[in-house]
């Protein structure tokens, strides 16, 4: 009797500690529609493929609306909230002037898909959608598969305002980078794989213009910057340039998924502060060579980061639900 009397406490101190743990990734699984909606996997490919054939900007759109989602409020769909005349939502605020409206379309195109199969209407997260197809579309520009969990709900509010603060600046140092990333619970190793997610996709020349014409009083140019690549980065992006000019953020191979984004920044041609620094940082600096050097390593390495990143925030039937238009709260 005694051990018992033990033995329960000890359980349940257990069962606490677990469960305050893993708050909620032990919601999320492979499979989780294997029920409601079997095929949902296969009729999300379906949609973003074709909508890839049309644009490959589909590809950096969905990946970092993927990233932008997951890091206000979590992973669940709050950024492809449609502003109203009483809520100016998350998609307003300025961090996201540049999330190309090809992202949402992505979300939207792959959720009218699902729900034109009778038994899926309605039953799938906007979020689980916005995970799936920005896992396909890495895998489309080839970049590697992995499974993905699923079991998101969505969110119920998505406020401009609680952008503020949340997402890491082009300018950032490795420091800034590591508290944001630590922040929701990615290590500095994940940071460095997720980086690589700009091996595709485009950047405004404001974002960097400071590292090719004022970036200090005795060097305009960063010296850590590639010369030849800072002259192409002035030609493309001439003072008093047009806002709307982007330029392809890996200038090897912009269409592939690839690791070249650590090769480049081995030569300096790392586009932005906080791309270059995990360079020239030396805390960071050997994970980038050895990544540059093994592709398979690095893509293990993003699988686990992304997958990490996935389950940033998860709401619950408490504070969540399926939304049937993703633009607007049910
Ligand atoms: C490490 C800190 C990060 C910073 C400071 C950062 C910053 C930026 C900036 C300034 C742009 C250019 C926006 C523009 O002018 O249009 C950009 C683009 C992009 N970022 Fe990041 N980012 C970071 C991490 C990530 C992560 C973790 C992901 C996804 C896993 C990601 C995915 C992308 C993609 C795909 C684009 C291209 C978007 C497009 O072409 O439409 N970024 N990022
Ligand atoms: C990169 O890997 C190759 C084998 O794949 C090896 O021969 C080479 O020494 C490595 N380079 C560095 C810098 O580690
Ligand atoms: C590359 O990384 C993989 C996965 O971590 C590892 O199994 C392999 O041995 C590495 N290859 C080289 C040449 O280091
Ligand atoms: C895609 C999108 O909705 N972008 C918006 C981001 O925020 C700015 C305002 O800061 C809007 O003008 C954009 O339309």
């Amino acid at each position: 009797m005694a051990r018992f009397n033990l033995l329960i406490p000890l359980l349940s101190l257990l069962l606490t500690v677990s469960v305050f743990i893993h708050p909620a990734s032990a919601q999320l699984r492979r499979n989780y529609y294997a029920n409601v909606c079997p095929n949902v996997e296969s009729i999300v490919r379906n949609a973003v493929t074709q909508k890839f054939k049309q644009t490959f900007v589909t590809v950096p759109a969905t990946i970092r609306l993927f990233f932008h989602d997951c890091w206000v409020k979590g992973c669940d769909a709050s950024i492809i909230i449609a502003s109203t005349a009483t809520n100016t939502a998350e998609k307003d605020h300025p961090d996201n002037l540049s999330l190309a409206g090809d992202g949402f379309d992505t979300v939207i195109k792959a959720k009218a898909a699902v729900d034109a199969n009778p038994n899926c209407k309605n039953k799938v997260s906007c979020a689980d959608i916005l995970a799936m197809a920005a896992r396909d579309v890495i895998a489309l520009a080839g970049g590697p598969s992995y499974d993905v969990e699923l079991g998101r709900l969505d969110g119920l509010s998505s406020t401009a305002s609680s952008v503020n603060g949340k997402l890491p600046q082009p300018g950032f140092n490795l420091n800034q980078l590591n508290a944001m990333f630590t922040a929701n619970g990615l290590t500095q190793l994940d940071m460095i794989a997720l980086s690589a997610a700009h091996t595709v996709g485009f950047s405004h020349c404001s974002k960097f213009a400071n590292r090719i014409y004022s970036f200090s009083p005795k060097n305009p140019v960063d010296t850590t910057l590639n010369p030849q690549y800072a002259n192409d980065l002035q030609t493309m992006c001439p003072r008093n340039v047009d806002p709307r000019i982007a330029i392809n953020m890996d200038p090897n191979t912009p269409r592939i998924f690839d690791n070249v984004y650590f090769k480049n920044l081995q030569q300096g041609k790392g586009l932005f502060t906080s791309d270059q620094v995990l360079f020239t940082d030396r805390r960071s600096k050997p994970a980038v060579n050895v990544w540059a050097n093994n592709s398979s390593a690095f893509q293990q390495a993003f699988i686990s980061a992304i997958t990490k990143m996935g389950r940033i925030g998860l709401k619950t039937a408490k504070n969540g639900n399926i939304r049937r238009d993703c633009s607007a709260f049910n």
